[in-house]
């Protein structure tokens, strides 16, 4: 007969390959023996070691679905079940995946030279040079079309002047994908490099979010890239769009790592603590918490598995990534809320992940595409009506 176990109730595991096991296995000890002891810390004194990323490249997991220049070639679903370890631990883990993977090493990949290929990618891929993604301004979140980062041309390149904010690895970044408007010619990705005047980053500090990764500002006042660094290949905003499908696609996997962390969390605790003579998990309030995490979190993971099947067929949407996007990072954030509300006073201490995923997931919620802004790019594709702008 047929064994249902209560982690897995859909048998995920049985749907993927032995590779994909064995990604996984690869993945979820790392983030266990490498990540997991120095999370509370690195989270405490926003801490970040930018000696991971070597890390992460000796296991083959930066840029891990791109083929050639050192990538390991993997399909979608390995890279979601990466991003799921990672994220289980923090999201600040799976965010360095995401943000070296799917915004730098994809559209050098997509949208590069040969020549800017074989220069950055076998760096990126072993984590030797940390790239960013700057599109995100002071004045243009959501609506990253009304930039106002511009590209000048001058002999031999371009010279960039404007402000780039909340971008994650800035400070520490050697290799920043510059988005900027060119006029008369549209938005295009520039690979600006540390070192060249013109060029300032600066940390944000006081986060309560995310506080193991490094965010910032870039400032450009006349940074200088030559010619043979602008991408060829990306004209518009579907350049950067075209990121963000992919990075959008590991998150809504990763965040089922961070809810699957907090459900089994608040399991252990109430199994364990006793109020009223009894385990709290002996009451019935109790148990139908449980059985919501464990149903959203199971249907989440069914939906993401589906998606990388898609992909990997070729027939990924971005409607369908951002159905993904919105519902798993909200649902994950709404199962981290319950597991602290479970934990009672500890479950606002950081002796226990749930807070700190809580408060992590406040993050994932909003970047890459805010939870109302995935509804609004799938009411648009509901109704042929964009409402954007009113
Ligand atoms: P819209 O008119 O819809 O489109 C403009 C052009 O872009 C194309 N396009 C896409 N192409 C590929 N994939 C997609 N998902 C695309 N969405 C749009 C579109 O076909 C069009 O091309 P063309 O050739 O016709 O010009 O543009 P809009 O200005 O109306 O934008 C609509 C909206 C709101 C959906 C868009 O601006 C949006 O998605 N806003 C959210 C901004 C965002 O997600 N920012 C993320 C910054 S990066 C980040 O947060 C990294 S966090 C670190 C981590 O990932 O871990
Ligand atoms: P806003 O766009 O000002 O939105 C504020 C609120 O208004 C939201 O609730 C939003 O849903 C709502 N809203 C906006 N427009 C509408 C509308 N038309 N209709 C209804 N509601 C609307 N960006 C990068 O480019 N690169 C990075 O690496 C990066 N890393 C990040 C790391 C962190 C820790 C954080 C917090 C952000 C990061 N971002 C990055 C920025 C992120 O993508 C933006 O914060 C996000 O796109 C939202 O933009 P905003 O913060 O300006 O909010």
């Amino acid at each position: 007969a047929a064994t249902f176990h209560w982690q897995d109730p859909l048998d995920l595991e049985s749907q993927l390959s032995p590779a994909e096991r064995s990604i996984r296995d690869v993945a979820a000890r790392f983030a266990r023996e490498r990540l997991a002891p120095g999370v509370r810390r690195a989270h405490r004194e926003e801490g970040f070691d930018p000696g991971l990323l070597r890390e992460l490249g000796a296991l083959g997991f930066l840029g891990p679905t791109l083929s050639g220049y050192g990538c390991a070639g993997t399909g979608h679903v390995g890279y979601g079940l990466m991003a799921r370890e990672l994220e289980r631990v923090d999201s600040a883990y799976r965010t360095v995946l995401s943000v070296q993977s799917s915004l730098v090493m994809y559209p050098i990949h997509r949208f590069g030279s040969e020549e800017q290929r074989a220069r950055y990618l076998p760096r990126l891929a072993r984590g030797e040079l940390i790239g960013c993604f700057a599109l995100t301004e002071p004045e243009h979140g959501s609506d990253p079309g009304g930039m106002d980062t511009r590209a000048t041309p001058v002999a031999g390149g371009y010279r960039l002047y404007g402000n780039k904010t909340w971008i994650t690895n800035a400070a520490i970044a050697d290799l920043c994908l510059v988005w900027a408007r060119v006029d008369g010619d549209g938005i295009r990705g520039f690979l600006v490099e540390r070192g060249g005047q013109g060029l300032a980053t600066r940390t944000i500090e006081g986060k309560f979010s995310l506080r193991a990764s490094n965010t910032g500002e870039i400032h450009l006042d006349g940074a200088f890239v030559p010619e043979e660094r602008v991408l060829p290949g990306a004209r518009g905003l579907g350049g950067p769009f075209a990121c963000l499908n992919q990075a959008r696609y590991g998150i809504a996997w990763g965040v089922m790592g961070a809810a699957e962390a907090c459900w089994h969390t608040a399991r252990d605790y109430t199994l364990e603590r006793r109020q009223f003579g009894r385990p709290l998990a002996a009451n019935q309030l109790v148990q139908r918490k449980l059985a919501d995490m464990q149903g959203e979190i199971t249907l989440g993971l069914q939906g993401v598995l589906r998606l990388g099947r898609l992909f990997e067929a070729g027939a990924g949407t971005p409607e369908a990534v951002s159905l993904l996007k919105r519902n798993n990072c909200g649902k994950a954030l709404d199962i981290a809320r319950q597991a602290r509300d479970l934990l009672g006073a500890n479950g606002i201490s950081d002796a226990y992940p749930v807070i700190r995923h809580l408060l992590n997931l406040e993050t994932v919620n909003t970047y890459e595409g805010t939870h109302d802004i995935h509804a609004l790019i799938l009411g648009r594709a509901m109704t042929g009506i964009q409402a954007f702008t009113g």
